[in-house]
This record gives C-alpha cells, sequence and structure tokens, in this order.
C-alpha cells in the first residue's frame, strides 16, 4: 500500500471519519503502511484520514525519556473514544498535515480512552503527558478538526498568510 501524507488546505482532512466494523486485513495493510510514513516524515502521531482514509484509525509512536522512537512503543487504535478529560496543559503542536507550522495549544492533562486494536478487542488506557495530548490530536482529526482550528482569529489570520506564502514558495521552487 503507497500512501502519501494529505496536506492543508486539502478539504479531506474536513471529512468525518467513520467507524471500523471489520478487523481484517485491509485494517492491517492500513496500519501497517502509515507506520513506516510516519516515521519517515519524523510524526509521532497519525490519523487515517491524514492518508486520505476517512475511518477511525490512529497510530501514536511518543518518544521515550532518551528521545528515541521505538515500535515497542507503538500504540495503534481503532474507534476510539475519549472520556474522563480533565486538567489543563499546553504544548507546541504541529502536525504532518500542516508542515512547518508550530504554536501553543491549550488541551486536557488527562484522559481516559476507550479503543480497539487492530483485532477488534477492547481497550482501555489511562493517559496523561505528551501522550494525552497527541491522542487528542488525532481524534480530532476523526471528526475533521485541525490545531490550527483552535487559534484564536488573529492568529488564524496570521497563520493563513504565512502559510499561503510558503504554499507558493513550494510551487516556484518545484
Ligand atoms: C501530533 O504531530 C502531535 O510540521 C503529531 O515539518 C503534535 O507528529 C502530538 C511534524 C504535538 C502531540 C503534540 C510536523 C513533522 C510532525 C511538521 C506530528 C514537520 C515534520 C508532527
Ligand atoms: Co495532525
Amino acid at each position: 500500500m503507497n500512501l502519501c501524507i494529505v496536506e492543508y488546505p486539502d478539504k479531506r482532512l474536513r471529512n468525518k471519519s467513520v467507524k471500523i466494523e471489520k478487523f481484517d486485513a485491509n485494517l492491517h495493510e492500513l496500519l501497517d503502511a502509515m507506520y513506516p510514513l510516519m516515521i519517515q516524515t519524523n510524526g509521532i502521531g497519525l490519523a487515517a484520514i491524514q492518508v486520505g482514509v476517512a475511518k477511525e484509525v490512529l497510530i501514536l509512536n511518543i518518544p521515550d525519556e532518551d528521545g528515541e522512537q521505538s515500535k515497542e512503543n507503538l500504540i495503534e487504535m481503532v474507534n476510539p473514544v475519549l472520556t474522563n478529560q480533565r486538567g489543563e496543559t499546553t504544548y507546541q503542536e504541529g502536525c504532518l498535515s500542516v508542515p512547518s507550522f508550530y504554536e501553543d495549544i491549550d488541551r486536557f492533562e488527562f484522559l481516559t480512552v476507550n479503543y480497539q486494536d487492530r483485532d477488534g478487542n477492547t481497550q482501555t488506557l489511562e493517559a496523561d503527558g505528551l501522550l494525552s495530548i497527541a491522542i487528542q490530536h488525532e481524534y480530532d482529526h476523526l471528526q475533521g478538526v485541525l490545531f490550527i482550528d483552535k487559534l484564536t482569529s488573529s492568529r488564524r489570520r496570521k497563520f493563513e498568510k504565512e502559510y499561503k506564502k510558503m504554499l507558493k514558495e513550494k510551487k516556484t521552487s518545484k
């Protein structure tokens, strides 16, 4: 499966993802293809809609204390539901679908997520720190929401201007 990252302002990023019903080879192929793409592009989280697949699938690979990303820490979530969201935290977020832009975003500090793994088994995870932030960011993608939607309107306008300029420069340098 050859996937590529869908980049803003592609309208596909606004699609709402639908629940997975079949935990079959197609799902496994999708998950298996998403992981190397995320690693190659220096990502720590990726939702299926970012590769153009509007299904409730996301992967997370948070670096350990030494900043190393290892496949042992890969988390695959299918049909996630967030509960028990509480506390407040701020983190400078980025997104593979909004390259080269980073901004402080407010999130819940803690949450519980109920999800299914690739075989359809129900799982529960309590998260804090960067993992909690990443889960909220990726979960938003399943609803068609991007982190730039959470900026103040003045900051959003500044972003749109800078981003358009960057896209233009990208085009002319090709
Ligand atoms: C979502 O984001 C996230 O602009 C995952 O040029 C963000 O992996 C989770 C990336 C913040 C937790 C905190 C972005 C790579 C990767 C870029 C990413 C870029 C190269 C973003
Ligand atoms: Co993202």
